[in-house]
């Protein structure tokens, strides 16, 4: 299979010591970050400091200065606050992501506008002013707007990471099955452009010691239709095996199983046999609660 570009999801505002050192503007600790994520290995970084309203505009170049202090990636810039785009872009050595350009109204115009000026690419996240999109046809009809309205403002599909909307298992399992049915739509509508998505929100809410089960099941779900790049927890050592090709038994058994053949569940082994009820899981035809892996 192909392999798949890894967008580390670690330097984000959320995390319990990182948010701190970021509102303290402590360099140390978000070094330190940077530096073992690219010893995973990772291919871009993203850098999330969430809305950040009021400081954004000076924090995000900040970060920008010390991540780049300590490993040389290309950056995925992640916020909502324009300015802070503005600014953090302007501290990159090399054209970052502009993580991301919706289709809301207030937001698209400057964002794409930001990408053709400064050379960054975009991440196209489908979401619009009638707010998630309800099916794979209706992300369809989002990336035909987006694209057409994109390409008029002089951004080509090329510079586009579209980004079908990743939910929660525990919300919604036909958003999965939507969201994968649309990756595979893509190629046709967008030819050139590629697709990312946020993987650990398929496991938000869920018991951390089974996160790590649904993001990389979902993961291989999600290679089988074609996606290219995903923003991933570096350190899982088992999703960097699968984005590099590895893991050629589950990927086969999960590749068969999304074909719609009901694999022997006896002949299984113990690691085939948790993919396998994962797979259940996420497409809807187990029921999901905490203890899915055991029944
Ligand atoms: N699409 C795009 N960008 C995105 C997302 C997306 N950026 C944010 C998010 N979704 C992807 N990044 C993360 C980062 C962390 C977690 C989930 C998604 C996460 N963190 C743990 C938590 O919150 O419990 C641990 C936090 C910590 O201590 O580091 O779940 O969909 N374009």
């Amino acid at each position: 299979m192909a392999r798949l570009i890894r967008v580390g999801e670690n330097l984000n505002v959320m995390s319990r010591t990182l948010g701190p050192a970021m509102k303290a503007r402590d360099p140390e600790p978000i070094r330190e970050m940077a530096r073992r994520q690219a010893e995973k290995k990772v291919d871009l970084m993203d850098v999330n400091i969430g809305p950040a309203r009021k400081e954004g505009p000076e924090l995000l170049p900040w970060l920008v200065e010390t991540i780049q202090g300590a490993a040389d990636l290309r950056l995925s810039l992640d916020t909502v606050n324009m300015e802070a785009m503005e600014a953090g872009i302007g501290a990159c050595a090399r054209p970052p992501l502009i993580n991301s350009v919706s289709l809301q109204s207030s937001r698209f115009e400057k964002g794409i506008e930001m990408a053709v000026r400064t050379g960054a690419d975009c991440i196209a996240l489908l979401w619009s002013d009638q707010g998630m999109p309800r099916d794979a046809n209706e992300r369809a009809m989002h990336l035909v707007d987006f694209m057409q309205k994109a390409g008029e403002m002089g951004l080509p599909m090329e510079r586009v990471w579209v980004d079908p909307i990743v939910t929660p298992v525990s919300v919604d399992t036909n958003q999965l099955v939507a969201c994968l049915e649309f990756l595979a739509m893509v190629g046709e509508i967008a030819p050139g452009a590629r697709t990312i998505c946020g993987l650990s929100n398929v496991s938000n809410g869920v018991p951390d010691s089974l996160r790590p089960w649904l993001n990389r099941t979902f993961l291989v779900m999600l290679m089988h239709r074609g996606l290219a790049s995903a923003i991933v927890d570096a350190f899982d050592d088992d999703i960097t095996e699968i984005a590099a090709g590895g893991k050629a038994n589950i990927v086969k058994l999960v590749g068969e199983m999304m074909e719609g053949r009901a694999p022997d569940m006896a002949s299984l082994d113990g690691e085939e046999t948790r993919y396998a009820k994962t797979v259940r899981v996420l497409t809807g035809e187990s029921l999901y609660s905490d203890s899915w892996l055991d029944i």
